[in-house]
């Protein structure tokens, strides 16, 4: 191999390609999605030239590279190469504004063709590794519902101590919301447009948030029990909504029997391989055992490498999927579980269901857990934080169109309509509160709805209610905040989201981003349709057409977005 070094025609360190993860993955079983990355600006035009693994004397054929994502710092590129023999062999060409050349190869970068030896490899397409999904979740606009906060039609199964429908969101309260009064309010919830209800935990539990569960072969009574959630499922089912519940198999309760075993047998308990124990006896004063973040000595830690767990958890998950017909599980925690348990969950759920969800909690970068035989779908926070600093004005329109390009860059195109986003859940502060200002809430709620991705509402979110960070995010549903105007402007948006294909699946492009100013299209081959939010002073935009939503004001190809305006606009001319 004869490798020069060559001029410095690109920013060498700059060029990357990960012939792995978001790097590099099977589109199908004969064709191969690669990315390189590059500085921004600096090549003209990129194409990967590529032959199969085991052809050593035919030509290479090339195909040229579209530019996918740009943050400002990195251009990637992106192409999709077919083998017959789905075994490839290749390697990356530039070309630099000055018309010069560089090869970029699995030894680095040359300046002219590599030998075979230097080339990338992606040895097999094995058809288990395409990427799959359950094509209702793509897109999906998702409710999260505390059932506790959200209505109460049976008082009957209210447990002691319940509080009055809007007394203050205290640590421990509970309000006597339950499944019967979800079912009261599918009309409502079919009128939002939503495509899943996403439920916090329902298992029974000691505490009122019920993220440390003591029994999971039981549904907490005061929800209306399992046979409320069967009822519950049924009704949203046929209102054409499925039901995703939080499967919190990080941690479980202290009252957990196999963990009380274990706290009274120590070393001797058939459970000690099933949590995490740093001695015995076990100490819940002194806290010798692995928790959930750490300190809490109500939640330890499963062990979720054990094979004795990761059967009874999955045997959870497959019997609460088959008894109450549910179509998806949230992982709580998701990024503590073992890949194992992953794995394994998702084998055994698609035997029972073939298109049941799995999403997964987690604040950061989760592209190792979102693969073929994992996650399908993660919330992305990172979303929440670019759009709230986007909103408040921290941050330009530019700026937070770059960090959603950055946080593409983790992910496979694939992934894009299965990264949940959101403004708010239970875990943080509203967004209502976070803004102060309900024009910008609104506006912030058209960007949402707008964008790819799956976009998540928690309840309440959609008439604006306030509360700031926990347990004050969690105050009891505010129904007669559904009367405002700014609800019913973003219940239009929801029901428009619910209904268009184009928001659910089209691809996403950049129209312009100036100052506070950032407008985008959706396209399928059917359509097309341009979005804009506003958050600095008034601005104006091009606009392709008739105007659907919003508050910016169109005369014939040009609208204005006064601050805090939005817009959605249909291309009319679009032909795909
Ligand atoms: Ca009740």
């Amino acid at each position: 191999m004869e490798a020069s070094n060559p001029e410095p025609r690109f920013t060498l360190s700059a060029l990357a390609h990960d012939a792995d993860c978001a790097g590099c993955w099977p589109e199908s079983g004969d064709t191969l999605r690669v990315r390189l990355r590059c500085a921004a600006g600096e090549a003209a035009r990129a194409e990967v030239c590529y032959r199969s693994l085991y052809d050593h004397v035919g030509p290479y054929r090339s195909v040229g590279m579209a530019m996918a994502l740009s943050d400002g710092v990195s251009d990637v590129f992106e192409a999709s190469l077919t083998l017959p023999d789905y075994r490839f062999r290749y390697y990356f060409r530039l070309t630099n504004r000055a018309g010069e050349d560089l090869y970029y190869t699995s030894d680095g970068a040359m300046d002219r063709p590599p030998e075979e030896g230097s080339c990338f490899f992606y040895p097999c397409i094995n058809p288990a590794d395409v990427p799959r999904a359950p094509e209702w979740a793509k897109g999906a606009m998702v409710y999260q519902i505390w059932t506790d906060r959200f209505f109460n039609a049976d008082p009957r199964n209210d447990p002691p101590g319940t509080v009055p429908w809007g007394a203050p969101a205290g640590r421990g309260v509970e309000y006597g919301g339950d499944f019967a009064g979800i079912v009261c309010q599918a009309g409502y919830l079919k009128g939002l447009g939503v495509q899943a209800v996403y439920l916090n935990p329902v298992f029974a539990s000691p505490s009122y948030h019920k993220y440390d569960t003591a029994d999971y072969t039981r549904v907490e009574d005061c929800y209306g029990g399992g046979e409320g959630l069967k009822a519950l499922v049924a009704a949203l089912h046929g209102a054409g909504i499925r039901v995703i519940l939080d499967a919190v198999f990080n941690h479980c309760s202290n009252r957990h029997p196999f963990f009380r075993d274990l706290v009274e047998k120590g070393a001797a308990s058939r459970y000690r391989g099933w949590f995490l124990p740093r001695g015995f006896p076990v100490d819940e004063e002194a806290v010798n055992y692995d928790t959930f973040a750490g300190l809490v000595r109500e939640m330890p830690r499963w062990n979720t490498a054990n094979d004795g767990v990761i059967d009874y958890l999955c045997g959870v998950a497959e019997f609460w999927t088959r008894e109450a017909d549910l179509d998806g599980w949230r992982l709580d925690v998701a990024d503590e579980l073992n890949h194992r348990l992953l794995r394994r969950l998702r084998e055994r759920l698609e035997a029972v269901k073939p298109d049941v969800l799995l999403l997964g909690e987690i604040w950061n970068h989760a592209h190792r857990y979102v693969t073929a035989c994992q996650l399908h779908a993660v919330t992305n926070y990172k979303f929440r934080t670019a759009a709230l600093d986007f909103a408040l004005q921290k941050t330009g329109a530019r700026d937070f169109w770059n960090a959603g390009q950055a946080n593409r860059m983790y992910y496979r195109t694939s992934t894009y309509p299965l990264l949940m986003n959101l403004l708010g859940s239970h875990d943080t502060a509203r967004f209502a509160t976070l803004l102060g200002d309900r024009s910008a809430a609104v506006a912030l709620c058209a960007l949402l709805l707008a964008m790819d991705g799956m976009p998540m509402l928690y309840y309440g979110d959609e008439v604006l209610m306030e509360g700031g960070a926990d347990p004050d995010n969690r105050r009891a549903m505010r129904w007669d905040l559904t009367q405002t105007p700014e609800a019913a402007e973003i219940r239009a948006l929801m029901a428009f989201r619910g209904q268009s294909e184009c928001l659910r699946k089209g691809s996403l492009r950049l129209v312009k981003a100036e100052g506070g100013l950032l407008a985008f299209s959706r396209e399928t081959p059917g359509s097309r349709l341009v979005a804009a939010v506003n958050f600095g002073p008034e601005a104006g935009l091009e606009t392709p057409g008739r105007q659907l939503l919003g508050n910016a004001r169109t005369r014939v190809g040009r609208a204005e977005l006064p601050r805090n305006g939005y817009g959605i606009w249909e291309d009319e001319s679009w032909s795909g």
